[in-house]
């Protein structure tokens, strides 16, 4: 038990006659309250997830090595998951998210396939392999934000000449949580191209929806934002506006219909740190992974300072102290489970800290 608790609530003495109570208890699968009370309620999130830096030019040629050792169809997704090194086999980067880095080689197809978990995609290498959601095409580039909501089918395709290599994000732990995890293929390995390339971006991200339009899924209907969009629309604000004092500039990916987030599980945001950005230290509920997309810099988490430069990913634990140097103009992609917490009424920040 560490010192946070004991101050909230102090165990009673173990004796031995409560010793043998309780073995009577546990016989009959109860428990004492008062034995685990500080521990299961903590006076402040106490969690498992640890800071943690993966450098990209480390796992890539692991990633590359993996292209050698087995193919797309044998793997059905190949993807190195990044895991939190406070969570150690449990597939997790933080207590309620997963990623990993997925690579797809030149002529593979990762076949078609739905979940109830909601994954989102962030592009941090090579050009022209396409992900499929519910029939439509949409084209991979560097810093690309691509969802593919609970239950939507989707298949991926590398028709280029290079290898493809992107960020998954999926919310795996809260639907485990839940107990609503359902999968199943499709019945062919590819969903036919039914809708034009850009066709979802035209419709609902125009700042316009189709006069008719309602809803059909709680996610955005949009499931590609370019990163040209993202980063032209960041430039602008750098220019225009002062930064935040911890963010700099920072946006968030919204879903037009609503204006709430791009899915109900994952949030996504992205950020601009101007050249010679020294931010305030902040906390937040929400355990944030974090891609860098351009730029270098250093990020404090907690008392231990990570370098920090593009594709490199780290991650800040829910509550931990946060606070971003950037040396020059640098691009932070990231990621969290704020809608949910949101959702249920549980997200807490302090910005900047006092
Ligand atoms: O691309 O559909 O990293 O189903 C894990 C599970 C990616 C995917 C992952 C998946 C996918």
């Amino acid at each position: 038990m560490d010192g946070a608790s004991t101050t909230f609530y102090t165990k009673p003495t173990l004796t031995a006659e409560r010793k043998e109570f309780y073995g009577r208890l546990a016989a009959r699968s109860a428990a004492p309250l008062w034995e685990v009370l500080g521990a299961i309620i903590p006076p402040e999130p106490r969690p498992e997830t640890v800071p943690f830096l993966w450098h990209y030019d480390d796992l890539r040629p692991l990633l590359m090595e993996a292209g050698h050792l087995l193919t797309e169809k044998e793997a059905e997704r190949r993807v190195l998951i990044l895991e939190n090194p406070g969570l150690l086999g449990k597939s997790r980067v933080t207590g309620s998210l997963y990623i990993g880095l997925q690579l797809i080689l030149p002529g593979e197809v990762a076949r078609c396939h739905r979940h109830a978990t909601s994954a989102l995609r962030f592009v941090l290498e090579g050009n022209g392999a396409y992900t499929a959601v519910e029939g439509e095409r949409t084209q991979m580039h560097p810093g690309d934000f691509i969802l593919t909501p609970s239950w939507t089918y989707h298949d991926h395709g590398n028709p280029s000449d290079g290898p493809m290599v992107w960020l998954d994000g999926l919310d795996i732990p809260i639907v485990n949580l839940f107990d609503t995890s359902f999968a199943e293929h499709y019945p062919g390995e590819v969903q036919p191209n039914t809708i034009a390339y850009g066709d979802s971006l035209a419709r609902y991200g125009a700042n316009m929806l189709p006069v008719d339009y309602s809803p059909t899924r709680p996610s955005s209907p949009i499931f590609n934002y370019p990163y040209s969009r993202s980063r032209e629309a960041l430039e602008q604000l750098k220019r225009n506006s002062e930064p935040h004092p911890s963010h700099g500039i920072k946006m968030r990916f919204v879903n037009p219909v609503s204006g709430g987030y791009t899915m109900p599980t994952i949030g996504a945001f992205m950020q601009l740190l101007p050249s010679g950005f020294s931010g305030a230290a902040y906390r937040q509920t929400d355990a944030t992974i974090f891609v860098v997309v351009e730029g270098q810099g250093r990020t404090r988490i907690g008392d231990q300072m990570y370098d920090w430069r593009p594709r490199d990913i780290f991650v800040a634990p829910s509550w931990a102290p946060i606070a971003h140097e950037a040396q020059n103009d640098a691009i932070v992609f990231s990621l969290s489970d704020r809608p949910a917490q949101q959702a249920l009424g549980l997200w807490r920040e302090q910005v900047p800290m006092k």
